[in-house]
């Protein structure tokens, strides 16, 4: 893996956090438990040596904890998104803000472009760039022209036809060395043939959301067979309680930009 992470930016769950949108029906989740779980995965990075900055929640964007759908950051440059949900394009604005203390320049998805950052799954080689219900084929192209004017190779995928994926990261993960863990019920991309596929059983395919930070993976808690797969595997898996997050659509990856 060639990245290696020296920062993290997180957003505070607000108050209203259970306003945001979500289609789990899974029941509400507990404030004092979200910040907790929050909390948790901050100490997680911050033992893994990053240096990490937790901006204030901000009571107009319930789902401004999910940070990662934002910007999208690479070692070269950060790019703004423009999120495909009406009541998140404003939790831009303070991210950029942050991000501006890193990145001298910071490009951005124009209108009628949206990209959510949860469809961008870095590689080594490549970006596979995700068109869901947040992701259009405009923000996509407008995406893969910034990367490509990074020097990065960009690949979009429809994953409009993959049922019950709110993004593509939902359902792949960049694990490096060459792998992607991947949920069931994705279309086979070509793609996908250029990596060794860690394959996720149904019932853990909440867990495919995860993220190599250096010389970590990240889980989501409570997936013994993908836990023991990557073990298998020679990584050394950090698991994160996440249940909050999920009755809110949440994955791990979302909660953070690693940079
Ligand atoms: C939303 O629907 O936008 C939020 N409730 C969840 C966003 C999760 N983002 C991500 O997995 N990248």
């Amino acid at each position: 893996m060639s990245t290696r992470f020296t920062r993290a930016l997180l957003r505070l769950p607000g108050e209203n956090f259970a306003s945001g949108i979500t289609t789990a029906a899974a029941g509400a989740p507990d404030f004092a438990a979200t910040l907790g779980q929050h909390g948790c995965y901050a100490t997680g990075l911050a033992s893994l040596g990053l240096a990490i900055t937790v901006l204030p929640a901000d009571a107009r964007y319930p789902d401004g904890t999910f940070v990662e759908d934002t910007a999208i950051v690479t070692p070269a440059a950060a790019i703004m998104t423009r999120p495909g949900a009406v009541t998140r394009e404003g939790e831009t604005a303070a991210v950029a803000v942050a991000l501006r203390t890193h990145f001298r320049e910071l490009a951005t998805i124009e209108s009628p472009g949206t990209v959510d950052g949860g469809d961008v799954c870095e590689t080594d080689s490549e970006v596979l760039i995700g068109i869901s219900s947040r992701t259009n084929a405009e923000g996509a192209r407008q995406l893969a022209r910034l990367l490509n004017d990074l020097g990065r190779r960009a690949t979009i995928l429809d994953i409009r036809g993959a049922a019950g994926l709110l993004h593509l990261k939902t359902g792949i993960s960049y694990l490096g060395d060459g792998r992607l863990a991947v949920a069931p019920g994705l279309p086979p991309f070509p793609a996908f043939g250029r990596y060794e596929q860690v394959a996720l059983a149904p019932e853990e395919s909440y867990a495919a959301n995860c993220v190599r930070v250096n010389d970590r993976v990240l889980v989501a808690e409570g997936y013994p067979r993908f836990l023991e797969a990557l073990v298998g595997l020679g990584y050394d898996p950090l698991p994160f309680a996440m249940s909050e997050f999920r009755r809110q659509d949440g994955g791990l990856s979302c909660l953070s930009l690693r940079f």
